[in-house]
């Protein structure tokens, strides 16, 4: 072997050591120490292109852009293939996968062997977190596949900054990733929280290989941020802007492919002169406590990795203006002319096109032309709708949480708690309806809580004991709601309009916030009243709203013996605060059942 040490500068010890030993492991034909720098995209570009891993698209149409096809079996996580390894199998807790730490190594340490013979080992710091941030952490992705190491350069603040902020330091979040040959038999996501450390195997796809992202900021970052008195958190993060110049900050947790991007970036409808929105993030925040007193929150990426269908110049005109250029799609159609489409791009198709896979297709074809989780990788300076403090060290103090999921029934567009615990509880006992994100069967409805089911890297009952603990230590708490922009009507349609009216529901939370908006008590939160809130000029009629509002005994009754079933599989974890808010919500059900 031949290790070709492209930057013998690092003097980082134990980040040399750690890749010397992955490369002895796995060895590779040469390490490339990755910059960031724009020559080296270019030339990694460039080598992908002539593997045939990525596709130029058009100059004109789509500048800067690249598509990638995934094998078939590799386009969405695998949460069944997804293990939290800490030493203790109680700390994994039973809503995650659990293998031992020493027993997991070996096993993974046996596929790598000789892994990267013939191929080229890809070291890539990243910083995540905006730069100078005393909340910023490093990671180090070693990898051996070139979609990878391009589409962190735009997730991630990668290459020389990251290591410039390493320095000498030892607590960077080690990940190895190798593609193997993509057999669904020996494909692992592995974390190790108690060595900071993540193994994923025989995956090419975004959050199963994109280790900066589920893997660190949400598995790893919640485990840190239980010890350290902070959230790691699937949420977005945004900025509504009054006509009057004030900003307020709002942060949401909705499962993946519920809406986060949308919502992040979404466009006011024309009623709503002079209201803007600006994104800080659209699926991480990590929230701490600043010295006032409130929850501050960053968002760790430089990028978003965002679902393309159903995106469109009506529903996210922002999203559309920044796929524009300079971003690398997967698992999405190409037209004839070298630009991207997906269904719910435009009403009608064109007539020819190659599908995800790179076979012909045409409107007749029966299949989807583009995969249902097929994704955008685009830089958040792409965005026409950045915030200003989306790279401010401090972050931004929240004034609304939002939980949020996918239910056809049972849930209203709105609900406000209580109170904290009150929150916390209906964060905890969110439900929704799975999507074409993860592998798996799609729309059945399971219990999400707090969109992190997927993502919490330690015991869900801890977590949410950690959720509770965290009113002491906020002194102006962010008031919390619920909202489901996706209950339907019998006639099987969305009750809601969703995207940009969705700005209607957000005002009505700064409203109550404010208390210029009223709302009438349920036994399962506040709910408005159709004319509280302000749907000028939408030609939604009024018993729709009505349907979309209401609280119906019979589904909560369901629901909260969902709920129930879920906190018992949680166990001796679960915090009595929470069973008591369940038992005090099944009376108040049972109570006003007719
Ligand atoms: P992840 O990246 O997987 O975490 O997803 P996300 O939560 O960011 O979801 P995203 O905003 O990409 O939306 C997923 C899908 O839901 C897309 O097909 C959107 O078009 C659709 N969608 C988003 N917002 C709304 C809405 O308000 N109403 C309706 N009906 N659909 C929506
Ligand atoms: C999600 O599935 O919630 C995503 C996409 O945001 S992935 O990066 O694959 O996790
Ligand atoms: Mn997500």
């Amino acid at each position: 072997m031949t290790l070709k040490e492209e930057r013998n500068e690092i003097k980082n010890r134990a980040l040399t050591e750690w890749v010397a030993e992955i490369a002895r492991l796995t060895t590779p034909d040469q390490v490339v120490w990755c910059d960031g720098s724009e020559a080296e995209k270019d030339r990694l570009a460039a080598l992908a292109v002539k593997s045939g891993s990525l596709i130029p698209l058009s100059p004109q149409k789509k500048p800067g852009s690249f598509l990638h096809r995934s094998d078939p079996n590799d386009v969405a996580r695998t949460e069944h293939l997804t293990f939290v390894c800490t030493p203790s199998q109680r700390d994994a807790g039973p809503t995650n996968n659990w293998s031992p730490p020493d027993q997991t190594y070996a096993k993974l340490r046996g596929w790598l062997k000789g892994s990267m013979r013939g191929r080229t080992m890809y070291v890539v710091p990243y910083v995540m977190g905006p730069l100078g941030s005393p909340f910023a952490k490093v990671g180090v992705e070693i990898t051996d596949s070139v979609y990878v190491v391009l589409n962190m350069r735009i997730m991630t603040r990668m290459g020389a900054p990251a290591l410039a902020m390493l320095g000498e330091r030892e607590d960077f979040c080690r990940g190895v990733h190798c593609t193997l040959d993509l057999n669904p038999d020996r494909r692992l996501i592995c974390h190790f929280p108690q060595d900071n450390a993540i193994w994923s195997v025989g995956s090419g796809y975004g959050g199963n290989a994109l280790l900066s992202k589920k893997c660190f900021a949400l598995r790893i970052a919640s485990w840190q941020g239980r010890g350290e008195g902070w959230l790691a958190e699937h949420m977005l993060i945004l900025g509504l802007q009054s006509p009057a110049g004030d900003t307020r900050y709002i942060a949401a947790a909705f499962p993946s492919a519920c809406g986060k991007t949308n919502l992040a970036m979404l466009t006011p409808p024309a009623e709503f002169a002079g209201w803007k929105v600006f994104t800080v993030g659209d699926d991480i925040a990590w929230l701490r406590v600043g010295d006032d007193g409130r929850l501050w929150a960053v968002n760790p990426e430089n990028g978003y990795f965002g679902v393309a269908p159903g995106t469109n110049s009506h529903s996210n005109p922002n999203a559309m203006k920044m796929v524009g250029h300079d971003s690398i799609f997967t698992n999405v159609a190409m037209t004839t002319d070298g630009d991207v489409w997906w269904e719910g791009m435009e009403t009608a198709p064109p007539e020819k096109l190659i599908d995800w896979r790179g076979r012909p297709w045409n409107p007749g074809s029966g299949d989807k032309a583009a995969h249902p989780n097929s994704r955008f990788t685009t830089p958040m300076a792409n965005n026409p709708a950045l915030s200003p403090h989306a790279n401010d060290p401090q972050g931004v103090p929240i004034s609304a949480i939002v939980f949020g999921g996918r239910r056809a029934t049972t849930m209203p567009l709105v609900l406000e708690s209580q109170n904290w615990t009150h929150g916390v509880y209906l964060g905890a006992t969110m439900g929704s309806e799975t999507t074409a994100a993860a592998a798996g069967a799609v729309g059945v409805v399971r219990r999400d809580p707090m969109a992190m089911l997927p993502f919490c890297g330690y015991n869900m009952g801890d977590y949410f004991a950690h959720w509770l603990q965290m009113e002491g230590a906020i002194k102006n708490p962010p008031r919390i709601f619920m909202v489901n922009w996706f209950r339907k009507g019998s006639d099987g349609k969305f009750l809601w309009p969703g995207f940009g009216e969705n700005l209607r529901v957000l005002k009505w939370m700064l409203d109550r916030i404010d208390g210029r908006a009223t709302a009438t008590d349920t036994p399962v939160g506040r709910v408005p009243r159709v004319e509280d809130l302000n749907l000028h000029g939408l030609d939604t009629a009024g018993d729709r709203m009505r349907e979309d509002l209401a609280v119906k005994t019979d589904e909560w009754s369901a629901e909260v013996a969902s709920t129930a079933e879920f906190f018992d599989k949680l166990g001796p974890a679960m915090p009595p605060a929470l069973r008591d808010k369940h038992r005090g919500l099944v009376n108040s059900i049972n109570g006003a059942r007719p």
